[in-house]
């Protein structure tokens, strides 16, 4: 019997264009949401549609300008991935490097070289990438123009944009993700969908139907994919983390599977291809009118997924007791906190169990094969004078994780395909903006404030993740 991590098994490391390529404005890049959402105590009522910031503003320092400028490292960088041995990179493609303002009927010929010579040199290192179409990336002139997601019309200029990229890259990529965490849409929506709110609007409303445009556009990214090149494997990506209900109550309980669907619901339509009926029903409840065509649903329905990606950090407790409302800090998804288990120094709670448990309500549910496309540990590092960083906690953490992820294929018998840490190189917090929230193998020099030369160090966790992928898996340290 097999006691191992299946042949083939891709093993890697994730990224997103905004949080680590910099070079926001080189080479006709176009400006986008994830440029102007600066560090600081604003940054989550912007990334949450409340506040409005559509341009740089003085007084504000914005990471993703330069980030760790991977735009003009990614030799250097993905040399050192292809050094600790990875099968495949998962990054993002920056929507306004094609599109600088993305209603534009021609791409930026600069912008397509740019991720073209990024893809040669994967494959130069024996890396298959692993391509994330929009990682909540959007052009601001289509947010100003046409109000983001919540806009028909951006089906139309995704699917330039996915037909562009489809025929560009074929024989390059082969593996694509269509929105990242699409559920993001719901907890951060100027940052998952160029969601602004206007005073007294349904913001129920607006975020189901720029949902429900996504889910379409991801249908007919589905089918673009495959007809351009039967090859092409396009994947649904999910913010995932099973909740667990607070005691045995049953209300409790309720409560658990009520929050399990909020997130489920996005994947049930792009895995099953129709909205389940408690959606449908959630949505009369509220008075939440989508609109939809015919031609909509019949997308949805006959352009589902091939694969179904997630990231997955922690689970999650609900509870259908109205008092009981202390929440964890420092994540988006707020959550009660789990007093069974330890914390990061964010605050985000550290659950190897619970990626065994996700990882098999979502094979029960689907039967799909599975890719998880982001674990890790946002950590503080303290370097020392060569830039060389004893990070244990963030081995342990991952060595936990593997294991796990371990149990659920040998013991369990789920499909997976592969494994992508989140940050494999150190960059910017999505959702706090700050640089000393590290989760790579490689350290980066830059702190919070923008100082720092950008030199890249090998932490310890780089030799320990090249031992366990030189062993598939078997040697975990
Ligand atoms: P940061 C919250 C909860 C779950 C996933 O997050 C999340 C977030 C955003 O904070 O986002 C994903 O950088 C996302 C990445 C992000 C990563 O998790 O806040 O896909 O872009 O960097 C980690 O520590």
């Amino acid at each position: 019997m097999n006691k191992g991590f299946p042949q083939g098994f891709l093993w890697g490391g994730a990224t997103a264009a905004n949080q680590c390529e910099g070079a926001y404005d080189v080479d006709g890049r176009g400006l986008a949401n994830v440029d102007v959402v600066p560090i600081g105590e604003e940054r989550f009522p912007i990334i949450a549609g409340q506040r409005k910031m559509f341009d740089f503003e003085e007084g504000y320092f914005y990471p993703a300008k330069e980030s760790i400028d991977m735009y003009h490292h990614y030799k250097e960088d993905i040399a050192l991935f292809g050094e600790m041995g990875f099968k495949t990179y998962r990054l993002s493609i920056a929507w306004s490097r094609i599109f600088p303002k993305g209603d534009e009927l021609e791409p930026n010929e600069k912008g397509l070289e740019f991720y073209e010579k990024l893809f040669k040199e994967c494959h130069k290192h024996g890396i298959e990438p692993l391509v994330t179409i929009t990682h909540f990336d959007c052009p601001m002139h289509l947010i100003e123009e046409y109000g983001g997601w919540r806009n028909r019309k951006m089906l139309e200029f995704y699917e330039r944009l996915c037909r562009t990229l489809f025929t560009r890259y074929k024989g390059l990529v082969k593996y694509w993700l269509t929105f990242n965490e699409i559920n993001m849409i719901l907890h951060a929506p100027f940052m998952g969908a160029g969601l602004y709110f206007e005073e007294g609007e349904n913001q129920e409303q607006v975020k189901y139907q720029a949902a429900h445009h996504e889910l379409v556009a991801s249908a007919i990214a589905t089918k673009v994919a495959h007809e351009i090149d039967p090859e092409n494997k396009v994947g649904c990506m999910l913010a995932a983390g099973q909740y667990y209900p607070n005691t045995a109550h049953p209300r409790d309980y309720w409560a658990a599977l009520q929050e399990d669907r909020e997130n489920y619901f996005f994947i049930d339509v792009q895995a099953r291809g129709e909205y389940p009926n408690y959606a449908k029903k959630k949505w009369e409840r509220l008075g939440i009118d989508v609109e939809m065509t015919e031609e909509d649903l019949a997308l949805l329905r006959d352009y589902t997924v091939d694969f179904i990606s997630f990231s997955y950090y922690s689970s999650r407790v609900a509870s259908g007791d109205p008092e009981v409302n202390e929440k964890t800090e420092g994540n988006i998804f707020a959550s009660i906190k789990n007093p069974y288990l330890e914390a990061s120094e964010w605050g985000w709670q550290i659950d190897p169990l619970g990626l065994r448990i996700t990882l098999n309500a979502i094979w029960d549910r689907y039967q799909k094969p599975m890719f998880i496309v982001e674990n890790g540990l946002g950590a503080i590092d303290t370097p020392d004078e060569n830039g060389y960083v004893e990070d244990d906690y963030r081995i342990d953490y991952l060595r936990q994780h593997i294991a796990a992820m371990r149990d659920a294929i040998v013991e369990d018998g789920v499909e997976l395909l592969g494994y992508t840490t989140w940050g494999c190189i150190d960059l910017v917090s999505a959702g706090t903006g700050e640089m000393k929230k590290r989760y790579g193998f490689i350290y980066v020099d830059r702190d919070n404030e923008g100082k720092g030369t950008l030199k890249r160090s090998k932490k310890k966790s780089f030799h320990w993740y090249k031992q366990v992928i030189a062993t598939n898996g078997q040697d975990l340290g």
